[in-house]
């Protein structure tokens, strides 16, 4: 009989078992705690704009643009201090420039957007081409495409970068190289990624060579009219308010293969519902003023600020004024694979 109940000495025995294939790098999967269930050790968490802004310019007076490559306070997870990570497959950081400063062409396997937070005459030029980047503006930078940032307007500039680092180094395949000049050859005019391909229309020879977006900038005046006129003639999601998804109109998916991208507004005194999902996403208020109360956190959240609400943890939010949130998160990564879940009750 193969079935046949364990002898006294089993319990002793079962102990020696454990220490002796401990020794060849082995582990009685009988002894895992935990199991296997939804969510990760990330926590919620919430920073403030009025904490972040004052050591960006302290970092401005320490540390010149060109020294510091990119001059960005990353805001990590408590969970995962000295990674650089905000969730496990995303990162955060927040990037400010002076006027003359230039941040050297380089280009990297992950991923980066930026979402301008504060400040105008800033520009990031992408694979050839300068974009004039302005508050509430949601910017692409594909990988692998060469991309450097100046400013040529009399204030600091300061933006939002996410990246899917986190994948690629879990992948092991991090890449990155530095352009010798500082500035890559501009060989296209301003404007002409947004003729080709942000006018509802797409060259007619145009076959998508990567999952990116072709359009590389949603400019925040245009996602502003579309979010006030559905605001003024729809009802909102009883959790999302009206919450508009950035399409890549080459696959009508999401701008990465990693990301999905986002921009929300709330009604005043809007009490929105629980909400739950498998993505990790980070949010960037770009107007008003709520509350974002996420498991057993309450975040009262004002313009500029960031939070970040891991997977599977249950939030919702409750405005005083009218919310326009900007968010990004894993969620196009997760769909690509297969495994993006939610529960909207
Ligand atoms: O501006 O290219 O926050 O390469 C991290 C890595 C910004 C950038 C970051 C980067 C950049």
């Amino acid at each position: 009989m193969i079935d046949k109940a364990p002898s006294s000495r089993a319990p002793d025995d079962l102990k020696q078992l454990s220490r002796d294939i401990d020794r060849k790098s082995m582990m009685p999967l009988w002894e895992r705690t935990g199991g296997m269930r939804p969510g990760s050790d990330c926590i919620a968490m919430h920073w403030h704009y009025s904490d972040i802004k004052p050591e960006l310019l302290r970092a401005c007076e320490l540390i010149t643009k060109k020294q510091a490559e990119r001059r960005v306070l990353v805001l990590e997870n408590e969970a995962l201090r000295g990674t650089t990570y905000i969730t496990n497959t995303l990162y955060a950081g927040l990037q400010i420039i002076l006027p003359g400063e230039i941040a050297p062409s380089h280009r990297h396997t992950p991923n980066a957007l930026r979402f301008v937070v504060e400040g105008d005459g800033a520009y990031t030029a992408v694979d050839g081409e300068r974009l004039m980047m302005h508050p509430g503006d949601f910017i692409v930078t594909p990988n692998w495409t060469w991309h450097d940032h100046g400013n040529l307007g009399d204030g600091p500039v300061v933006w939002l970068d996410g990246l899917d680092s986190p994948f690629t180094n879990f992948l092991g395949t991090t890449f990155r190289e530095d352009l010798t000049d500082d500035r890559q050859n501009l060989f296209r005019q301003d404007g002409d990624n947004a003729a080709a391909f942000a006018a509802n229309m797409l060259p007619h020879d145009f076959r998508p060579a990567s999952a990116q977006s072709p359009i590389l900038h949603y400019p925040y005046a245009q996602t502003k009219k579309a979010l006030e006129h559905l605001a003024a003639t729809t009802d909102p999601h009883p959790a999302h308010g009206v919450k508009l998804r950035y399409a890549n109109p080459a696959t009508g998916r999401h701008p990465f293969s990693t990301m999905a991208v986002f921009m929300q507004r709330l009604p005043a005194n809007f009490s929105g519902r629980d909400y739950r999902s498998t993505e990790g996403s980070v949010f960037c208020v770009v107007e008003g003023d709520g509350k974002l109360i996420a498991g057993e956190k309450t975040f009262e959240m004002t313009q500029h600020d960031v939070a970040v609400v891991p997977s599977w943890t249950a939030y919702r939010f409750e405005t005083s004024t009218a919310m326009v949130i900007f968010s990004y998160s894993d969620r196009a990564g997760q769909e690509a694979l297969g495994f993006w879940h939610d529960e909207d009750p």
